[in-house]
């Protein structure tokens, strides 16, 4: 029976052993960009502090690792206090390369898109125009909340800068990609049959699903875009609501119109849901965060899981796990 006893403890241990999502949980991390450079994949992060009553964040994190299992932690890259113009709300990055330096966008203040600039992936980054790129409250068409910047450089070389909250918008960046290349133009998701997918206030008393914001397809925050196959795929948050998520929509052009396809992966525990699919390795991943190792939407923790394609191209939506692929950092 003692045998039995201590072989049940030795199982459980084991189990809780590969409990690796989060993988980070020496701190609180959100927003994961998954980049890969020069051959190692590169995550970079919002950084939720531990006392945190709001989205009050006041650096960003990098990680990197070239097996998905062992993470270097790369420490503070770029904080508040390298900007000159801003004082608050270090939110979602993204960070993409460009003839050898990398640029990094960081939405602050809840209003304004900043770009800085950096010769290693893991910086230090230096602010690159001492005020904002994108500046919400002088540009009214920026929309209510211009925030979380994702970048796509296309084949032809033109670089686009998506970003926005509820009212999604997308401009193009000029080959030094610290200047923009033309006005801001909104983002259109339809769905399959030409319907116009926009954001909506639920209505006094509607349950807080997602079908009270308008379904599925619409868009909330947090953009990601890449190309794959010939089209472009924009990975986004639907919003808020108890069956929020990470879902996907496709364009043959980078500026739209993008049709709504599907789900990328199924709700999470934080009541934002906001991440990055990449392809390293030959094996595609979902980033996320979840609040799975707090209690608190505002202290996040950053989680990896596999992603399939199935035989059409579409994704097949990935189911949170607890196991993940990586070791606890
Ligand atoms: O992390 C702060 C904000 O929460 C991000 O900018 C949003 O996308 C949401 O994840």
């Amino acid at each position: 029976m003692k045998r039995i006893l201590n072989l049940l403890s030795l199982l459980v241990v084991a189990a809780l052993a590969t409990a690796q999502n989060p993988f980070v949980t020496h701190k609180f991390t959100a927003d994961p960009s998954a980049r890969v450079f020069n051959g190692r994949l590169y995550v970079y992060s919002s950084h939720d502090r531990d006392d945190a009553k709001y989205f009050d964040m006041e650096d960003w994190a990098c990680f990197s690792t070239t097996d998905m299992v062992n993470w270097t932690d790369h420490g503070k890259i770029f904080s508040l206090d390298d900007i000159s113009w801003a004082d608050k709300w270090a939110w979602a990055p993204d960070c993409i390369e460009r003839n050898g330096k990398y640029y990094f966008y960081y939405p602050v203040e809840r209003k304004k898109i900043g770009v800085a600039v950096a010769d290693k992936p893991e910086g230090p980054f230096k602010d690159a125009l001492g005020k904002p790129l994108v500046d919400g409250i002088a540009e009214p068409f920026a929309g209510a909340e211009p925030i979380d910047p994702t970048i796509l450089i296309d084949d032809d070389g033109q670089a686009y800068m998506y970003f926005g909250c509820r009212e999604a918008r997308v401009v193009k960046l000029k080959k030094n990609m610290i200047k923009r290349d033309g006005k801001l133009q909104e983002l259109k998701i339809y769905d399959k049959e030409g319907n116009r997918l926009l954001w909506r206030e639920p209505k006094e008393g509607e349950p807080n699903i997602q079908a009270s914001n308008g379904g599925d397809g619409v868009y909330g925050e947090g953009p990601w875009i890449l190309k794959k196959d010939g089209k472009y795929l924009l990975i986004y948050a639907n919003g808020w609501a108890k069956d929020a998520t990470m879902v996907y929509a496709s364009a043959d052009n980078p500026m739209g119109p993008f049709t709504y396809e599907g789900k990328v992966m199924q709700s999470v525990s934080s009541g934002t849901s906001h991440g990055s699919i990449v392809e390293y390795k030959g094996q595609w991943y979902v980033f996320y965060h979840t609040k799975d190792n707090s209690d608190s939407n505002f202290k996040r923790s950053i989680c990896v899981d596999k992603l399939e394609w199935d035989e059409n191209g579409k994704i097949i939506p990935v189911s949170p796990t607890r196991e993940g692929v990586s070791k606890i950092n």
